[in-house]
């Protein structure tokens, strides 16, 4: 894949504009020629990696403004988990979580994106000063998602999803996963191009984990470049979330083959971190930030140690 800058500079799309850096600029977004840091606070009593720990609005602002001091670009809000097998949360209920923390976050001045699968939410999300909008089905769960993102003219992270929770796990089942998802994700963005979205604000994102066993995260992991080069398009900038995910666990049990517990495998997410941050992923998102921010910027001097940007 293009790194941050060159995927700006070679897309001339609008929206999307160089940085003196060479990273590129979304608008309402930091730009960094370096890999960007999303930190994550889910506002849920049952996320898989970090269910009730930031569940209320005090402790979930809190902890957003900590990541924020601690490195994050970007804190990522989410209202309803995701977890292989959770059910949906009524869209009232999610508004009521995330609404304050968002509202909070931006008035401290935190650049906050809203992980929603719903217009309605996102379409509040951004009136309460949400800057993007994280898409976890990449405009499927909602057919009002893309209209709404287009005339709100905001990044729009379109990940690639199969199907809600209950169900995602089941169709995990891929003959070529690199090559599958790339045609699921240019379909998608295609969908999302013609409801009116600007494709230079566009970001892809492989969904690790999301109707993926471990062998298949590891091979979208592994072809980064692909997932982002979609089609005809221009490389679009891509955004990976492997923190806290299963397939860690699974890689690092015990002997007897009980996974790594997830607040234990954040180690192996800031390796993954470096890893794809050296291949040239745009963001990285992951629920503890120190040590995610120095491998960013380890990434990035190894990348202009070997000639790249
Ligand atoms: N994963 C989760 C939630 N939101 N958003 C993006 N863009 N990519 C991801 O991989 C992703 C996401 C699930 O993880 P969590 O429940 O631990 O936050």
């Amino acid at each position: 894949m293009s790194d941050a800058g060159t995927t700006a500079a070679g897309t001339g799309r609008p929206g999307r504009t160089p940085a003196p850096s060479g990273g590129p600029v979304l608008p309402g977004l930091p730009s960094a020629s370096r890999c960007l840091v999303m930190g994550v606070v889910n506002v849920t009593p049952d996320s898989f990696s970090d269910g009730g720990s930031w569940f209320g609005a005090d402790a979930a602002i809190a902890r957003g403004l900590e990541l924020a001091g601690q490195g994050a670009d970007i804190v990522d809000v989410g209202g309803e988990s995701t977890r292989p097998g959770a059910q949906r949360v009524p869209a009232d209920e999610e508004l009521r979580r995330v609404g304050p923390v968002i509202s909070a976050l931006d008035r401290a001045g935190v650049p906050v994106s809203v992980d929603t699968m719903r217009a309605e939410v996102a379409r509040a999300a951004l009136e309460a000063g949400a800057r993007m909008v994280n898409d976890v089905s990449g405009g499927l769960a909602d057919p009002e998602m893309p209209g709404l993102v287009a005339q709100a003219g905001v990044p729009y992270v379109v990940m690639h999803w199969r199907g809600h929770s209950d169900q995602m796990q089941d169709r995990a089942v891929y003959r070529d996963v690199v090559g599958e998802v790339r045609e699921e994700l240019l379909r998608r963005v295609d969908a999302v191009v013609a409801a009116g979205v600007d494709p230079g604000l566009i970001i892809v994102d492989p969904g690790l984990g999301f109707a993926k066993l471990a062998e298949h995260n590891w091979a979208l992991l592994t072809h980064l470049a692909e997932v982002s080069r979609l089609g005809g398009w221009p490389a679009f900038p891509v955004t990976i979330g492997a923190s806290r995910k299963r397939f860690l666990g699974k890689l690092l049990a015990a002997p007897d083959g009980s996974p790594r517990p997830f607040a234990d495998s954040d180690d192996a997410t800031v390796a993954v971190t470096a890893l794809a941050a050296v291949a040239g992923a745009w963001c990285v998102r992951v629920h503890e930030v120190p040590a995610n921010a120095d491998a960013v910027r380890v990434a990035q001097a190894w990348r202009e140690a070997a000639g790249g940007h």
